[in-house]
């Protein structure tokens, strides 16, 4: 761009030398010898400005094709960063993949010895009490007496002590959230990735007095969190209706709105409000009428993040129209030794 304006600096100077001197010369000149010779000079300084002023016309033009070139450029430049970013979030994925199967391996081993006591719920914080302290998937094993089945689960065992299972994760953006009944009753995506658990298990697991804790980072890269210090679900008779107490934290107490709630979702309309706000919000959550938080929302990147109220909300952090980059839902029961 610097290039680009010098020459039209110096024709600018030039120009303005021209005309300085145009100014001046009938003064030096004050009384010509013969009119012709003023005039012949002042048209040929008047063509002279022409010129100039064409040029600079032209170089103009120019800058203005330089300009939609350059324009052009940035955003190819940016698509390829976009393309970049997904793939680095790829090589991210496989390789915690190659990690966790380890960690898996390492667990089927000890499963052998663990199946017979039936006498714990299996969760991570079982799981971080067998010494069990590297973060990742892991897989929980069908039990008869507990009547549960076998489960994969992640496994936070370095926040805060760990011992946290997982329930929900947003971070790749590729799994769609707006689904059904069914589907949130089962869980669904993929536990390296994104995923809902399951109510069916959540509510299995929230069985014993446990605390959520809620993660989310901003497309600024901070992060902040939320625990309630008591987090349950009912049944499915009673729409996995949810139940909190007893908020800490520096992101807002934003479930609290959902708190005595049923659940919602696109083909169940369980929420308090004449809206359906589980197909507005394009997610299933516990509406209220509709939402102080939507952690089920759409994903959307950044520069889209700020244009819709269907995102990833958490009011008491951004508001309502600014959906975060990541999110992390996790459960640990009150039992829970470090
Ligand atoms: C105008 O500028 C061009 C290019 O610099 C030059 O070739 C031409 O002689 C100029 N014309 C006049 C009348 O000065
Ligand atoms: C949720 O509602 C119950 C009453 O059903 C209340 O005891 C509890 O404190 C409420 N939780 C929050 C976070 O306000
Ligand atoms: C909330 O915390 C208070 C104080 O620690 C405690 O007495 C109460 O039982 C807690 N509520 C629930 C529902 O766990
Ligand atoms: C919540 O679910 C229960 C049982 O499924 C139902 O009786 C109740 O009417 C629901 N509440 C709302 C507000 O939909
Ligand atoms: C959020 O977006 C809606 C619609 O796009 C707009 O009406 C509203 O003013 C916005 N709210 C805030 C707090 O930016
Ligand atoms: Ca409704």
């Amino acid at each position: 761009m610097a290039k680009g304006k010098t020459p039209i600096v110096i024709l600018g100077l030039a120009l303005l030398l021209l005309a300085g001197a145009w100014a001046q010369n009938p003064k030096k000149k004050s009384f010509p010898k013969s009119h012709k010779g003023c005039c012949d000079e002042v048209r040929s300084l008047k063509v002279q400005v022409a010129n100039l002023t064409s040029i600079l016309e032209e170089l103009g033009r120019k800058q203005e094709t330089d300009l939609i070139t350059i324009v052009r450029q940035v955003m190819e430049l940016d698509k390829q960063n976009r393309q970049q970013e997904a793939r680095v979030t790829e090589a991210e994925s496989k390789y915690s993949e190659i990690n966790n199967r380890v960690e898996i391996l390492q667990l089927q081993g000890a499963q052998s010895v663990t199946q017979t006591s039936s006498d714990v719920m299996y969760d991570c914080a079982s799981l971080h009490a067998k010494n069990y302290r590297i973060s990742g998937e892991y897989r929980l094993p069908k039990d008869e007496f507990l009547r549960t089945p076998e489960l994969s689960v992640f496994c936070d065992m370095d926040t805060d002590g760990g011992g946290w299972t997982l329930i929900q994760r947003r971070r790749v953006g590729l799994t769609s959230f707006d689904r059904d009944w069914k589907q949130y009753r089962n869980g669904f995506g993929t536990i390296r990735g994104d995923f809902w658990l399951g109510n069916e298990h959540i509510f299995r697991l929230t069985q014993q007095p446990s605390t959520l804790r809620i993660e989310i980072e901003d497309w600024e890269g901070q992060t902040r969190f939320a625990e309630y210090g008591y987090f349950s679900l009912h049944n499915e008779l009673n729409s996995y209706k949810l139940f909190l107490a007893n908020y800490s934290g520096n992101a807002g107490d934003s479930l609290r709105y959902h708190n005595n709630t049923n659940f919602s979702t696109k083909n169940r309309d369980n929420d308090k409000c004449v809206d359906d706000c589980a197909a507005l919000r394009k997610g299933g959550y516990w509406y209220n009428c509709c939402t102080d938080s939507n952690l089920n929302g759409v994903f959307y990147r950044r520069g889209l993040h700020t244009k819709s109220t269907d995102g990833m909300t958490w009011y008491g952090w951004h508001g309502p129209n600014y959906s975060m980059k990541r999110v992390e839902m996790k459960i640990r029961p009150h039992s829970f030794h470090r």
